[in-house]
């Protein structure tokens, strides 16, 4: 049976990265459909996304009314996706950071996984034009993700992976509220919480050219939070279950 690909990229004013992202991926998995959402972007992005969909059986757009978040919009187009009855859906920035040329070795990770990641914190894997400080927050960012919930993920806050559609629809998504890199961590926790088999594959971060980052402190204050409070949690269960469980 032949997989059928979704790759979505989720926009905010992404005029200027965009089409060599489209350009890119269609390039790279010719076979495999692009869905751009877009949170209708002031610098047109969106009406550049339509114009290159009436031209492209394999581009769709998803519009949204406002900008509302990273997780939003994967969220919206996890559903579009899945409706269509796509085997796997991946996720990508619009940025260029997420080099298209990995994207084949994402899709062939090795075994049967539910969540291919592709991975900047593993041998093989790198990061470009990073100063200090970002490497040192993204590092840290996942050693502590790693102790807190216990998970074997070196790179659980990428934004680059592969999911399969069966794994999605066994988890609780409108449950899902984390926006930014919690957003991803939170997911990678769920494949695992379900029983799910998640496998890490090298990649090559490129840091953006052009346009905005919209990484901010509340983006790193919420990951921490959350984290804290969902290794605590875990935690707490672990306790009552080794010591009889009695309070549950
Ligand atoms: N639809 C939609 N897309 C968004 C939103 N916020 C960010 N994006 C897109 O999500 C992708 C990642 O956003 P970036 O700004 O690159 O954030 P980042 O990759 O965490 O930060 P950098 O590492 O600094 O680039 C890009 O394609 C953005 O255009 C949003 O609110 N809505
Ligand atoms: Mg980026």
């Amino acid at each position: 049976m032949v997989t059928r690909t979704l790759v979505i990229i989720p926009t905010y004013n992404e005029r200027d990265s965009l089409p060599g992202q489209v350009d890119a991926v269609r390039a790279a998995v010719p076979d495999a459909d692009i869905l751009v959402v877009d949170d209708a972007s002031p610098d047109g992005t969106g009406r550049w996304a339509d114009a290159r969909a009436a031209e492209d059986g394999q581009v769709s757009v998803l519009h949204r009314p406002g900008k509302q978040g990273l997780g939003a919009a994967y969220l919206a187009g996890f559903a579009w996706g899945l409706e269509r009855g796509y085997d796997v859906l991946v996720e990508m920035d619009a940025d260029g950071s997420h080099r298209a040329e990995d994207l084949p070795r994402v899709l062939g990770a090795p075994g049967s996984w539910d969540l291919a990641i592709g991975s900047r914190w593993i041998p093989g894997g790198a990061v470009e034009n990073w100063p200090a400080h970002r490497r040192l927050l993204s590092t840290g960012a996942n050693t502590y993700v790693r102790l807190m919930l216990g998970v074997p993920i070196h790179d659980a806050t990428a934004g680059f992976r592969a999911y399969r559609a069966d794994a999605l629809r066994s988890l609780d998504l409108a449950g899902v509220e984390s926006q930014g890199y919690c957003f991803q961590v939170d997911m990678a926790w769920r494949v695992v919480k379900d029983g799910g088999t998640v496998v890490e594959v090298p990649i090559t971060f490129v840091e953006r050219e052009q346009g905005q980052s919209k990484m901010s402190g509340a983006i790193i204050r919420e990951a921490l939070v959350k984290v804290t409070a969902w290794g605590m949690k875990e935690r707490a269960t672990q306790m009552r279950r080794a010591f009889g469980g009695g309070s549950r």
